[in-house]
């Protein structure tokens, strides 16, 4: 069905679980809709139609009269603005935003927003912990799941946490956060970006109109723009200076540091991985920034064991040790699963593979030079192989289950065997949660 709109009404694009947030905070305005999806059957059409009953709706390729018609469109994060319908609409005068620029006409609280390539919703978590630990009630959402729209229902929160993708900053005009972090910066979604300069600029958007920032040091990419006034922390793995979270050596030891203080030796913090110390130094960086006490947030990293398929510790067999890294999907994770893990003695054997989303795996050849193999599944196997057969020893299998047995077979004792397929899981599987869950039944079973 085809139904054109008027004048007044806004478009919606996608009917995944942002379009409805939209589409739930526009009929409580009482503000008239138009609903678009690409697909020809969307996932969500059946029970969509019946909570809303006379829905003006379009499936299908995006129609230039509708988008033409309407005063604005809200498009969903999955949908890119990078087509000729959407062209067309932004040309002739119709303003083009996604969820979180509503989110922000309507937020009066303080706001926190977290982006990079990696590690996002493990700091967004950490930092929401912290928040809980220092007695403050925090709303989280954005791209780490809850819609941002459906976070000005919660009233009683004192503060917003928004994790952000490079999808949900292209769409919007200027954040205004009262802490913007951006932890890192490494090729993602290749297939959406025409090259790294512009993805690179969507990420930096989370910057835009920031009272307080938190970039990386040891990544000068994430640098935010000059501006007067805007007070800046830093965090990395190295010495830390004024305003500056880091590593620092007291008696003997090895500790978290802010400035020149120490404040919790690195042996206390739960989460595995020296990727993951550069995880806990950022959020307490965007903690202190937000004027939050820091012992309250140093006994979570006393606690918090990190999030599941990411670095997890899944079992032992044999003296090798698997650890489930099935959120690493693309080039910049792998690495730091790799770096995070490494260790005096024993090697790692990598699964790696699946869909590349168009990366550039060239940056994997160096450091496997130091593991034992790689194995590799899924449909940019020969893509991988292609970039580090020069390197390290490779193998290819036809199923994660036989990646496994492959691994165990060729690891020692001693190695650690980690699933951390740089790639997308969707040639194989229904997400990474499946992929990993897949990868933790097979460990089982040989473990067993
Ligand atoms: N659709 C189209 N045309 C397209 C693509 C999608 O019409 O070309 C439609 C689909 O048919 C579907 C709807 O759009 O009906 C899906 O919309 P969506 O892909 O924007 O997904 P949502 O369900 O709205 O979820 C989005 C984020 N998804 C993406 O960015 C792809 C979720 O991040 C986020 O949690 C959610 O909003 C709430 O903010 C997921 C993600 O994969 C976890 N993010 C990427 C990542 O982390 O790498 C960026
Ligand atoms: P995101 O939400 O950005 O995808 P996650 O917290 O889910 O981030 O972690 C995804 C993957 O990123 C992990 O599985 C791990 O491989 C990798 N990772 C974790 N910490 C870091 C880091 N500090 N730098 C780069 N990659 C990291």
């Amino acid at each position: 069905m085809t139904l054109i709109a008027t004048n007044n009404v806004t478009a919606i694009i996608g009917m995944g679980i942002t379009g409805q947030s939209v589409a739930r905070y526009l009929s409580e305005k009482g503000q008239p809709f138009v609903w678009l999806d690409t697909r020809a059957n969307p996932a969500h059409f059946d029970s969509i139609l019946k909570a809303y009953p006379g829905l003006n709706y379009e499936l299908g390729d995006l129609c230039v009269d509708t988008l033409t018609a309407v005063n604005e469109i809200v498009v969903s994060p999955g949908v890119s603005i990078d087509c000729d319908a959407i062209k067309l609409a932004r040309a002739a005068g119709v303003s083009i935003v996604g969820d979180i620029e509503l989110f922000i006409r309507e937020n009066d609280k303080p706001l926190i927003a977290i982006t990079g390539s990696n590690a996002k919703t493990t700091v967004t978590t950490l930092v929401g912990e912290m928040a809980r630990a220092a007695g403050i009630e925090v709303a989280i959402g954005g791209n780490i799941g809850t819609p941002a729209l459906d976070l000005l229902q919660q009233q009683d929160a004192q503060c917003c946490l928004l994790e952000l993708s490079s999808f949900q900053l292209e769409l919007i005009e200027s954040l205004n956060a009262d802490v913007a972090a951006l932890l890192n910066i490494s090729e993602d979604h290749m297939d959406r970006y025409a090259n790294l300069a512009l993805y690179h600029r969507a990420k930096q958007r989370v910057f835009y109109g920031a009272k307080k920032v938190i970039l990386n040091r040891a990544d000068p990419l994430t640098n935010p723009p000059l501006a007067e006034g805007v007070q800046r922390y830093s965090f990395a793995l190295n010495q830390p200076d004024r305003n500056e979270f880091g590593l620092q050596q007291k008696a003997n030891s090895e500790w978290l540091g802010f400035e020149f203080k120490a404040l919790l030796p690195v042996s206390e913090v739960k989460m595995p991985g020296r990727h993951n110390l550069e995880n806990s130094l950022a959020a307490l960086a965007i903690g202190h920034a937000a004027g939050w006490p820091m012992e309250p947030m140093l006994q979570v990293l006393k606690t918090f064991k990190g999030l599941p398929h990411r670095c997890q510790w899944v079992a032992e067999c044999d003296g090798v040790n698997f650890y489930n890294d099935s959120k690493g999907t693309n080039v910049g994770a792998t690495l730091a699963a790799l770096n995070g893990l490494q260790k005096e003695s024993g090697k790692i054997v990598l699964i790696a593979g699946g869909v590349g989303k168009g990366a550039n795996f060239s940056a994997l050849a160096k450091p496997l030079t130091h593991a034992r193999a790689v194995v590799l599944i899924g449909e940019d196997a020969e893509k991988i192989a292609a970039a580090v057969a020069d390197n390290v020893e490779c193998y290819f299998c036809d199923s994660l289950e036989a990646a496994v047995i492959k691994s165990l077979a060729v690891a020692q004792s001693g190695d650690d065997v980690l699933l951390s397929p740089a790639c997308a899981s969707f040639d194989m599987f229904s997400g990474f949660e499946d992929r990993g869950n897949a990868f933790v039944q097979a460990v089982k079973k040989v473990a067993a």
